[in-house]
């Protein structure tokens, strides 16, 4: 796809305004049908193992014991996969759709690279919620303006499946302060911080994106329902963007102490064998793709 030719498939200034005053924009249809179908055929085979997982994790709903799942029960239980890319050629299509560069070229400028990859897969009945966070309080870089979050429905994302909620606008006051957790996936925005009362449920259908900043409030509330609601989501940072240190991290997130209020630190202490490591984001160059229909 060539951009200048293909002006409709594009933000229009207002929506390129929005992302800016709301610190998220809403792409309906992002992806085709083709590719959110292959999308969901490889979550499934990356689950059950028929599709092989060389660099693709996984880590499962808590209290699951996956070693008694047979292969076709493994999704249902599955938390979120982390690092898929190359292990699918449907899911690295998502992460390089050409329209969804063309769309970040026009919210940040040219030149970029994907970070981070993850599934998110909430299973029907028993999928967790993912407290109110800033996702740059879990990376230590410079400038979290130069960050994107592309979270995509392969699902219908309702209210009674746990779509993403927002507060619109709240990526305008800074880093704020995060509660450590033993399980870093809990780590939440304190609550005195937190707007409830502006909060924005974003109900999505299959191949619809949200394209976030990375300081934006945010909120995923438990599977209820018995429906599945399957996500990719996607980080680029811009190129420039630098990786820092854990004390350059804690001059954006600190509490009033000064003492660290970001996400990349587990609270102590530490449950056995559940020890966190850090690790900064790796860099995976942009080869847009066409979409598959
Ligand atoms: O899809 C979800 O449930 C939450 C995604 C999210 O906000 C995250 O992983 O940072």
């Amino acid at each position: 796809m060539n951009a200048a030719s293909n002006n409709a498939s594009l933000l229009s200034i207002d929506e390129v305004a929005a992302y800016r005053r709301d610190g998220y924009v809403v792409v309906r249809k992002l992806i085709g049908p083709k590719l959110v179908d292959a999308g969901i055929d490889a979550i499934s085979g990356l689950a059950s193992g028929r599709l092989l997982r060389h660099s693709t994790e996984i880590s499962f709903e808590p209290g699951v014991d996956a070693s008694r799942l047979r292969a076709e029960e493994a999704e249902d239980h599955i938390r979120k996969f982390a690092r898929f890319v190359d292990d699918s050629p449907a899911l690295h299509a998502i992460a390089m759709s050409q329209r969804l560069h063309c769309i970040l070229d026009q919210l940040l400028g040219q030149g970029r690279v994907l970070f981070q990859d993850m599934a998110l897969i909430k299973p029907p009945r028993i999928g967790g919620a993912k407290p109110w966070h800033q996702d740059a309080s879990y990376f230590r870089v410079s400038d979290p303006s130069l960050i994107a979050g592309i979270w995509i429905a392969l699902d219908p994302a309702t209210r009674d499946n746990g779509c993403m909620e927002v507060i619109p606008g709240s990526h305008l006051g800074g880093p704020v302060i995060h509660l450590p957790d033993v399980d870093v996936n809990q780590c939440t925005i304190r609550p005195d911080q937190l707007r409830l009362q502006d909060s924005a449920p974003i109900e999505m259908a299959p191949g619809d994106a949200l394209i976030f900043h990375a300081l934006l409030h945010h909120y995923t509330a438990p599977n209820q329902s018995s429906r599945r609601r399957r996500a990719v989501q996607f980080h680029y940072h811009q190129l420039g963007m630098q990786w820092t240190s854990l004390d350059a991290h804690r001059q954006h997130f600190h509490d009033e102490s000064g003492a660290y209020a970001g996400c990349t630190i587990q609270k102590e202490p530490v449950p056995p064998g559940k020890k966190f490591t850090y690790v900064g984001g790796r860099e995976l160059p942009i080869r847009p793709t066409e979409d598959w229909g």
